[in-house]
């Protein structure tokens, strides 16, 4: 099978703090672009919330506080610089980013950006973690379920730069639904950003596990669907609250092709060949052939767990 080539890179960023400005971060994003350009890359992927510290992790009661982490227009005057480059270079990216819009909805946004600097696709966040609560006792925050709403439109796939991307967002990577309907959309590439942290407010984590799930999910979700993943994370200690690294680009195969070294500003690159997807999705994942949706029924009607199917310990009939 022919290979089909495709420059593929992920630029990771360190931390980004409170007091950082935007035009401090995209000046960061303008640079790991230059070296995404050098390398051959056709696109790049960007962090999520690339544009300003993770600001879930604090509670913010003041209105105006809290719209000054979020974008009124994208690009803007101070990310207009990263679009001017993307066109200049001819490489495309998805960056994510807080977005308010005219109507006072605010989403987890990550973006799809072309070659020439033109917007092709638009996605918002829709598995929020953690609590939208106060919760002053623990060591950090995590508000995702305060400050955004969930993405009102979908999980969705865009053809362009000759091929199809999908795109998702850092806690999307744990729900296998994400992965299998944008696979359903035949992508051959899926990008996301992530932000996690490192600590488990909740009880005490091992913290070897959070590189694991993390790793594990994307690995599978990329062999699952037969396609490439990119995913881009914000790292290190923002005002000393630590998130993990581990920006990996990952083959159909589910190997790990590049791993990011570092927990500053890093770009990993492949040359993905996306002729790969073509032998998964043929053979061992040819969806057409081999899925069975008649019995993944429940995956729909149920939000929650709840009963077996199979009836109960002293059941008469037929196990
Ligand atoms: N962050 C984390 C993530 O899903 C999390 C939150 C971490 C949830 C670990 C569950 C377990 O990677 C974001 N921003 O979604």
């Amino acid at each position: 099978m022919a290979a089909r080539g495709f420059g593929l890179a992920v630029a990771q960023m360190g931390p980004v703090h409170r007091a950082d400005t935007r035009a401090a971060a995209v000046a960061r994003l303008v640079a790991l672009m230059q070296e995404a350009a050098q390398r051959g890359a056709r696109l790049v992927v960007f962090p999520e919330l690339a544009l300003t510290t993770f600001f879930p992790r604090y509670w913010i009661d003041s209105a105006d506080e809290l719209d000054a982490f979020f974008e009124r227009a994208m690009p803007g005057p101070q990310t207009r610089a990263l679009f001017e480059t993307a066109a200049r270079l001819r490489i495309g990216f998805t960056l994510g980013y807080a977005e308010l819009t005219e109507r006072g909805e605010r989403f987890n946004t990550q973006i799809l950006v072309d070659d020439s600097g033109r917007i092709v696709g638009r996605y918002r966040k829709i598995h929020l973690p953690g609590h939208a609560d106060h919760k002053p006792a623990a060591p950090f925050q995590h508000l995702e379920k305060r400050y955004f709403q969930v993405g009102d439109e979908g999980f969705r796939v865009w053809q362009t730069m000759q091929t199809r991307i999908g795109m998702c967002i850092c806690n999307d990577r744990r729900w296998p639904e994400t992965f299998r309907v944008l696979g359903l959309q035949s992508a051959e590439i899926v990008t996301l950003g992530f932000s996690t942290p490192s600590v488990n407010i909740h009880w005490h984590e091992p913290p070897h596990l959070r590189m694991f799930h993390h790793l594990l999910t994307l690995q599978s979700g990329a062999y699952q669907n037969a396609l490439w993943v990119a995913a881009a994370a914000k790292a290190g200690f923002e005002d000393g609250f630590h998130m993990i690294g581990g920006s990996v680009i990952i083959s159909p195969s589910g190997e790990i092709m590049a791993q990011s070294q570092s927990e500053d500003d890093e770009l990993i690159f492949v040359n993905a060949d996306l002729a790969l997807g073509d032998r998964f999705r043929q053979n061992v994942f040819n969806f057409a052939k081999h899925r069975r949706p008649e019995h993944y029924r429940m995956i729909i009607e149920r939000t929650g767990a709840g009963e077996p199917l199979g009836g109960g310990q002293n059941a008469q009939e037929t196990p």
